[in-house]
């Protein structure tokens, strides 16, 4: 009797033990499909995005949030969002969705020194580390770092002497360490998560100041690297081609209107920018985007590091050259109040005054062909979390993808209360 007994239980465990193993591979399976299903998702959603990004750059716009899909969007089983950012706001409590336009940013490779210096929280051991990483030169500048420091330490590594290829190459920088790239941000959603704000005990280490104080992620880019093409990808005037200029104001504006144009251009040999030359000859914000779309400076076969002024947040506003905090809330206000002026720049010359305008105009620019696509997707039962971060590039009839990142080992990357809806 007890040895039927146990045998009736030996076999009952056995029973148990393959029913959890069966049921464990039926689960591990459907995260595998999730996982799949969510994958496929974001592939899906790069897709679309390329044709918004298109779409957009061949008409001379932005992508504009209002009109494409960019919140819990339904591919099949799958949901998918796409983390953005509010760059008129310091309200890093809310979730913002949308693609990030990259001309937002500071480009690693071309910012100045002064211009570095100015990112929240830098120091100038920080910003000449920066410039001696990516400078050809072995002289090390004040108070920055070359193959002489990095060759001694323990293991030993040569400074890159050339351009930053990706944004965290930052780690290998003598005085730049984790907190500096990543902020508080530990998830790099843009938002305040709880474990960012309660001090020391839960990582990252955040100051709990209620504010989400970010890195050096969020403010730079490697990729404002454009070629000087039209937007169609057609080839641009050069604006000391004197007889091409006539022909092309003509045919663009009709015969009075670019023949009055075209008298007005005086010496070019004087002209900082394509700005500085909308001024002098007396553009109207209507004429602004196609007129600059035609045109070039002599001799510039990339425009490299612009920043936009319609999308830049305050922090990077600041860093331009002769921008006060106080001018940089002014282009925000500006902007956020008069949306129907998101063709042109040219209201910068009320708001700040010609010269000042002038010294900036080499510096930035009003339109972007460069935009991030921060894209969060789940598969069915809200399974399988894959996060993946594009950089994609108009270029001619095609978008290019410049970069791919991996970005779901960072955590939970949404709100939290759809976590608990989900769950
Ligand atoms: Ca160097
Ligand atoms: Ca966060
Ligand atoms: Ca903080």
């Amino acid at each position: 009797m007890i040895v039927v007994l146990w045998l009736a239980l030996i076999m009952t465990s056995l029973a148990l033990s393959f029913g959890q193993s069966a049921r464990m591979d039926i689960q591990a399976a459907s995260h595998y499909s999730a996982g799949r299903e969510s994958t496929l998702a974001n592939e899906g959603m790069l897709n679309y995005f390329k044709l918004i990004v298109k779409q957009a750059t061949s008409t001379l716009s932005t992508p504009d949030s209002a009109l494409y899909e960019c919140e819990a969007v339904v591919i099949g089983n799958a949901k998918s969002w796409v983390l953005g950012r509010n760059s008129n706001e310091q309200d890093h409590k809310v979730y913002h969705y949308g693609l990030v336009d990259e001309a937002s940013k500071l480009n690693i490779n071309t910012a100045t020194k002064e211009m570095l210096l100015k990112l929240p929280g830098i120091d100038e051991s920080q910003v000449d580390a920066i410039i001696d990483w990516r400078d050809k030169d072995d002289a090390t500048s004040n108070q920055g770092a070359e193959s002489s420091y990095y060759l001694s330490l323990t293991p030993a590594y040569s400074c890159k002497n050339a351009a930053f290829e990706s944004l965290y190459e930052l780690k290998m920088l003598r005085s730049i360490d984790l907190s500096m790239i990543y902020g508080e941000d530990f998830n790099l959603n843009g938002v305040l998560n709880d474990n960012e704000d309660n001090a020391d005990s839960t990582l990252p280490n955040d100051n709990q100041d209620g504010q989400l104080n970010l890195g050096l992620l969020e403010y730079l880019t490697l990729f404002t690297s454009e070629p000087n093409t039209r937007m169609d990808g057609s080839e641009r005037i050069e604006i000391d081609e004197m007889n091409a200029m006539r022909n092309h104001l003509v045919s663009t504006f009709g015969d009075e209107r670019g023949a009055e144009l075209f008298n007005r251009i005086g010496n070019v040999a004087q002209i900082k920018s394509l700005l500085e030359l909308a001024l002098v000859i007396g553009i109207t914000p209507e004429e602004y985007t196609t007129f600059i779309d035609g045109i070039s400076m002599p001799d510039q076969k990339k425009l490299e590091g612009l920043v936009n002024i319609l999308s830049a947040p305050i922090e990077v506003l600041i860093c331009l050259p002769g921008m006060t905090t106080d001018f940089a809330e002014q282009i925000i206000s500006f902007r956020t109040q008069n949306s129907d002026r998101n063709q042109d720049i040219l209201w910068l010359d009320e708001l700040l005054g010609r010269q000042m305008v002038i010294a900036l105009g080499p510096y930035i620019t009003h339109t972007s062909r460069t935009y991030s696509a921060d894209i969060v997707s789940l598969g069915k039962q809200d399974k399988g979390l894959i996060r993946t971060y594009f950089v994609i590039q108009s270029q001619a009839d095609d978008v290019k993808l410049l970069w791919r990142e991996n970005r779901s080992h960072l955590g939970w990357p949404l709100a939290q209360e759809l976590r608990e809806v989900i769950h």
